[in-house]
């Protein structure tokens, strides 16, 4: 059997964790392939509700081996803290595996993306604060720490005292702190060493080796398209591939054994952090959207910026993705509006643009040519059929599927496992 791509077609937030979940009795594998606790997934079943970060999704579905990437970046003490709080749940965990190359996040990275951000004042990037960018930036440097580096302890402590030297740099001249020492940093890392042990493996060969077997396979992204740090906002980004590439550099697994690229997109927009976001509103009726949709971080609790949907963002996320179907989340949060505007293009300097602009600058200056749409007032969140929907909901699905370059095959209508309409 093939592997299924899961990624994010907006700026995160779209309801990724309840797709997985979903598809969850058809997989074998789940993989998270890139970001770390930066992500936020809540998933509902029945009256529970789990909020992950650094386990990927699929972790609560019985029979799922849940799988921690090469692309993942690792911070040890968030890891036990999530699998300690899922076991007091009665969640097993017994299956997860960490790939042996996946990059630790150490203790003093946590401390330098924060205090960048403060020292970047209102150049911020409003990261999520969990080490992420100096984590990703010590990979491709050549200084980072990888989980197969906990079990030989000579080869440890000369890549912590390499990195500290750079740091220590960093903190107390430029930040001003104060240095950070060899031991504290190996003391934090070695704790959880030994309980980390039994669940390193090579993850890009035990995936290959399933997917030999006849074996479903899915690979799931943290954040998505407009965060990726080639093809979203940058530098208003996060430090990770979060599109489809990055599901076979963050994984092992070769574009060749993919045979489906699962978008999910939000029936209207969330940002979270700074950066340019069209469709952007800043009144009253974001405040709605935000109160209706719930729209608070996951991870940090930051309210979440809310605007239109966007149909060139999507129809980007599906040419940069190679999306085969999207699923539709919250159209439920629609109901109760008149007339629901959505964005067909932008007007930038006077020019009339269909697609995202090629520029940062053209993008920050980009405002939305909307149409409208209609609304419906019926409480959708009982649908599980097409049937079921309203026909102006209908209409509002098919105009969107129309517009963003892929098939729309799920529509979701609630928070909870079920509350979803599969159309044939
Ligand atoms: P970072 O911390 O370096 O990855 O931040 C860089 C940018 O990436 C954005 N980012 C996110 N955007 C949406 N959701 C994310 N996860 C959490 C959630 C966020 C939270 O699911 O709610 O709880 O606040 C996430 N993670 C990173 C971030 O806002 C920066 O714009
Ligand atoms: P992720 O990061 O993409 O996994 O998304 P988050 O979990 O951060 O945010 C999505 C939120 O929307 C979560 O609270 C989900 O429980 C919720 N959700 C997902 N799908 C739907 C839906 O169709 N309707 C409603 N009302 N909520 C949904
Ligand atoms: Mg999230």
């Amino acid at each position: 059997m093939p592997a299924i791509v899961l990624v994010g077609a907006q700026w995160g937030d779209e309801g990724k964790g309840k797709a997985t979940d979903q598809l969850g009795d058809r997989l074998d594998y789940v993989v998270k392939f890139n970001g770390g606790n930066n992500a936020g997934h809540t998933v509902v079943v029945g009256q529970e509700k789990y909020a992950l970060h650094l386990l990927p999704s699929g972790i609560l579905t019985p029979g799922v081996t849940p799988v921690i990437g090469n692309g993942v970046v690792v911070d040890l003490s968030v890891l036990f803290e999530e699998i300690d709080g899922l076991q007091a749940r009665g969640v097993d965990t017994s299956r997860l595996v960490v790939s042996s190359a996946a990059h630790l996040i150490p203790p003093y990275n946590r401390v330098l993306d924060r205090v960048t951000e403060r020292f970047l004042g209102s150049r911020k990037i409003g990261t999520t604060g969990r080490g992420i960018g100096p984590t990703y930036a010590d990979k491709m440097s050549r200084v980072g720490l990888r989980v197969q580096d906990l079990f030989d302890a000579s080869i440890l402590r000369q890549k912590v005292e390499a990195a500290l030297e750079l740091k220590n740099h960093l903190l107390v001249k430029v930040y001003n702190r104060r240095a950070v020492e060899v031991d504290e940093v190996l003391d934090e890392l070695l704790s959880s060493a030994e309980r980390l042990r039994p669940m390193v493996a090579d993850t890009g060969l035990l995936l290959h080796e399933a997917l030999d077997r006849g074996e479903t396979v899915l690979l799931e992204a943290g954040q998505a398209t407009m965060l990726d740090v080639d093809h979203g906002t940058y530098p208003f980004v996060t430090s990770s591939s979060a599109t489809a590439g990055g599901a076979c550099t963050g994984s092992g697994i070769p574009p060749t054994r993919v045979s489906r690229v699962v978008a999910v997109v939000k029936a209207y927009t969330t940002r979270v952090g700074e950066g340019p976001f069209p469709t952007e509103l800043l009144g009253p009726e974001g405040d709605a959207l935000r109160e209706a949709g719930a729209e608070f971080g996951t991870t940090t609790g930051r309210p979440r910026r809310c605007g239109w949907y966007d149909a060139p963002v999507a129809r980007y996320a599906a040419r940069v993705n190679g999306v085969t179907d999207f699923v539709l989340t919250k159209l439920d949060v629609l109901g109760g509006l008149e007339r629901i505007p959505v964005c067909t293009g932008y007007e930038v300097d006077g020019r009339r643009l269909d697609e995202l602009p090629a520029t940062q600058t053209d993008l920050h200056h980009a405002r939305p040519v909307l149409t409208e749409l209609e609304g419906w007032q019926e409480d959708i969140s009982g649908a599980r059929t097409w049937e079921d929907l309203p026909p102006a909901a209908q209409r509002y699905v098919e105009a969107l599927e129309e517009m963003s370059g892929a098939r729309i095959s799920v529509v979701g209508v609630g928070p909870g496992r079920e509350e979803s309409v599969v159309r044939h």
